[in-house]
């Protein structure tokens, strides 16, 4: 029941990171994995990574924020590949800026890509799975769908928003087997993270790095891999039953008061 034999699945902003590792995981478990990215130079990066890896990936260049490419392409994947089954809105940015000191354009523009875009891809993919009579979306929320933290409100704002957008889809397509999931992950070591895990100029670890590890019962920061497993489970028939759910995949620190200094 684990198995994704026969399912297309579409990940957003998959040439490297989280969507990578998820979209690897897919293949591995049977699904044809088709991705998109923002420059072609990044989608044949993709392409070389996934060939790499053995994976026939198929890759598509598209902005997800905007709508017009986002259904030419959920069009031609449809014609070139088959009907997406399982769609994993994972393209992401974040600014990590002081609120007062961020424009309302900064503000907008992480709101279109975590929080617009996940809308427009699940809304360009919903009619043929409702013809298809069955579907999976998982959005990757975040520790900042619950949490948040100095110098984040674009992105805590967005991923909040797109935990309830995740809940409202698995209420309005439940009864026509859409299963819509969130995935959250904890702090994940990624290019989106590398400048909180910096080592410092006096070869001493960036504060933040030791933060994290002190939030984290593993005390350490986790792999993309690591979110593959749960990915799998929600993309797969194990999870018909579950819906509107974030799974966090956070190594605990939700659950965890923090390591307390010695
Ligand atoms: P990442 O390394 O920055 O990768 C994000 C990917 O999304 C990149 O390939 C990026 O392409 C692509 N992208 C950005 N804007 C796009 C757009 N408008 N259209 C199409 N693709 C676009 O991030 P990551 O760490 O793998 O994170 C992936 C997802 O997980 C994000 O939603 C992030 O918020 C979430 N997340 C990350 C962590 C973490 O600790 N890393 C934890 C929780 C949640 P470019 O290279 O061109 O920007
Ligand atoms: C940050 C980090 C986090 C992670 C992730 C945690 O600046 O706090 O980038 O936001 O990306 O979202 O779940």
């Amino acid at each position: 029941m684990f198995r994704l034999d026969g399912k297309v699945a579409l990940i957003t902003g998959a040439s490297y990171g989280i969507g990578f590792a998820i979209a690897k995981g897919f293949a591995e478990a049977g699904a044809k994995v088709v991705f998109n990215d923002i420059k072609q130079e990044l989608v044949d990066k993709g392409l070389e990574a996934y060939k790499e890896a053995g994976i026939d990936a198929k890759g598509y260049v598209c902005d997800v924020t905007d709508e017009v490419a986002v259904n030419a392409m959920v069009a031609k994947i449809e014609a070139e590949v088959g009907v997406i089954d399982i769609l994993v809105n994972n393209a992401g940015i974040i600014k990590r800026i002081p609120m007062h000191e961020m424009t309302a354009s900064e503000f907008r523009q992480v709101i279109d890509v975590d929080l617009n875009a996940p809308f427009i891809v699940s809304k360009a993919v919903i009619p043929s799975m409702l013809k298809k009579g069955a579907g999976k979306i998982i959005n990757i929320c975040s520790m900042m769908s619950e949490l948040g933290r100095e110098t984040v409100s674009a992105y805590a704002a967005a991923k909040g928003g797109l935990k309830m957008l995740t809940r409202n889809i698995c209420s309005e397509y439940g009864e026509f087997n859409i299963q819509c999931n969130g995935i959250g992950p904890g702090y994940i070591a990624t290019p989106q993270t590398a400048p909180l895990r910096e080592t410092q100029p006096d070869g001493s670890k960036h504060p933040f790095d030791s933060f994290i590890c002190a939030k984290t019962p593993a005390g350490r920061w986790l792999n993309p891999e690591e979110l593959v497993g749960p990915a799998v489970f929600l993309a797969s028939e194990a999870s018909n039953a579950v819906n509107g759910h974030i799974l966090y995949v956070d190594g605990g620190i939700l659950a965890y008061i923090g390591k307390q200094p010695k």
